[in-house]
């Protein structure tokens, strides 16, 4: 039966986590996959590149697609704890809020995840330094064209394909040609963020005082809570610290079509006192020592009402800007990739459409869900109003209102959509 059926051929348009995962997700389905992304190279440990978590079904995901199993295993630590404290900055003390001992994600930097996609792909799937263009769907549409800028040389040329999926991040240009009046939403704070490499001073000062200060780095997703502001840090493989610090401040003006900001030595000497003002001493020196910290604009969106257009679907970032609390952007990402996967073969290219309101009917209302638990969590952690809370103060917090702070109150959090059902059991 199988050998009668027409191959299906999809273009995705980005070529990070979630446009990697489709690609997965789709050859195993029997698909033909071309990748558009404008970047001219894979990227290698790259600045703005850093920490992520990845929760146990994404884990699954991703292993079925890497094929070696191990592999995974050998670039991640482990995160089993998420402990939520409260530092008094003049003090300099800290005191537990909330720990969680059955979180079960694991950590990994950006890039290396990325290149496991990326090398577990076949060779000429992703087509670097192809900016998109534009698309046109055709008349019966049956098919989809896609204009890109080769940017080597200037040229521009045509793939055509039964499907578009718009894996073009937050500020996706496929999501504005339908959506034009769609605006992200400022969150009302900022992330200073940044990798310390430790290792070649895994005895210096600093680390030793960071282990002791807090002793489950290595397993433990710490969320040190201050007055209106916040922080998170883990440790990943190969000696690194990753580290984001939310500070509230009114919306920057940003040059271009990007999240993250240039920052100045004055920005991040500012940013060293204010950090002397508010944390532990030695997480301080965490910052202080870390080369080219950089600054995200923290965005989302209200949630879309609809993800697929004709035969134009959008996964990942595109679908669902998110703030970062929930940890959800990457897991939501390869979820999206698994489920669209799933449809596609189960549907079959002749029944492109059920196989597209299938994956929007299964995907639109969790990722909706999770955006606004996003929201309100980083608002609540920030001591932003929530229309229903007064302002979240650490410390005279009750232990009922800090229970609020848990990553496992993510709505959906243990939910295996059925079509995934074989995947993981
Ligand atoms: C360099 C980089 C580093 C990151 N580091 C982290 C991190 O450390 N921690 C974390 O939690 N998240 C990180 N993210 C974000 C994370 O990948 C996403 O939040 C999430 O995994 C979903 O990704 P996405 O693939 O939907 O979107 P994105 O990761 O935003 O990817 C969109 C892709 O589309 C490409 N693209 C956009 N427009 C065009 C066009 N016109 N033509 C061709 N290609 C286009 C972009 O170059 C990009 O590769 C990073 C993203 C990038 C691009
Ligand atoms: C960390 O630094 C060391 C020494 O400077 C370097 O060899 C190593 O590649 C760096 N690690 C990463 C993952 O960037
Ligand atoms: C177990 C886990 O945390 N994985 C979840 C990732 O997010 C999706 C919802 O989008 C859940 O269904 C998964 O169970």
């Amino acid at each position: 039966m199988k050998e009668e059926k027409r191959k299906g051929k999809a273009v995705v348009v980005g070529g990070s986590i979630a446009g990697l995962s489709c690609a997965h997700a789709l050859i195993a389905a029997g698909w033909e996959v071309v990748v558009l992304e404008k970047t001219s190279s894979p990227p290698t440990g790259c600045a703005t590149g850093a920490g992520l978590g990845i929760d146990p079904l994404a884990q699954k995901l991703l292993q079925s697609w890497l094929k070696q199993p191990k592999i995974l295993d050998l670039t991640t630590l482990p995160l089993t704890i998420d402990q939520n404290q409260v530092t008094d900055g003049g003090k300099k003390i800290n005191r537990m809020l909330t720990r969680d001992e059955d979180f079960n994600f694991k950590a990994v930097y950006w890039s290396d995840l990325h290149s496991l996609l990326y090398k577990a792909l076949p060779p000429e799937i992703v087509r670097w330094g192809h900016a998109f263009l534009s698309f046109s769907i055709s008349d019966g549409k049956t098919f989809a064209r896609v204009k890109s800028k080769i940017l080597q040389t200037g040229d521009v040329i045509e793939v055509v394909g039964d499907l578009l999926i718009a894996a073009d991040g937050c500020l996706s240009s496929i999501r504005q040609s339908f959506l034009p009046d769609l605006k992200l939403r400022y969150s009302g704070y900022c992330a200073w963020r940044g990798v310390l490499n430790f290792s070649d001073n895994e005895n210096s000062e600093t680390i030793l005082g960071l282990k002791k200060a807090f002793p489950d780095l290595g397993k433990c997703l710490y969320f040190d809570l201050g007055s209106k502001t916040h922080t998170v840090f883990y440790e990943l493989l190969n000696k690194r610290i990753n580290w984001i610090w939310y500070v509230n401040q009114p919306e920057p003006q940003l040059k271009g079509n990007s999240v993250t900001m240039k920052v100045s030595d004055v920005m991040i000497e500012n940013m060293h006192e204010a950090a002397d003002r508010v944390w532990l001493p030695e997480l301080v020196n965490v910052i202080r020592e870390t080369k080219e910290p950089f600054l995200n604009v923290i965005y989302d969106s209200e949630p879309l009402d609809q993800i697929v257009w004709d035969n134009v679907v959008l996964i990942g970032d595109a679908a669902h800007p998110t703030t970062p609390h929930g940890l959800r952007s990457t897991n939501m990402s390869i979820l999206d990739a698994a489920v669209l996967g799933k449809c596609l073969e189960k549907w079959g290219v002749e029944n492109l459409n059920s196989a597209l309101q299938e994956y929007q009917s299964t995907r639109l209302p969790v990722i909706s869900q999770q955006v606004l638990f996003s929201r309100r969590l980083g608002r609540i952690k920030q001591g932003l109003v929530v229309p229903d809370r007064g302002p979240f103060d650490p410390i005279i917090a009750s232990q009922e209102e800090c229970e609020e702070l848990q990553q496992k109150n993510m709505p959906f959090l243990s939910d295996v959509p059925s079509i995934l059902s074989n995947v993981v059991k």
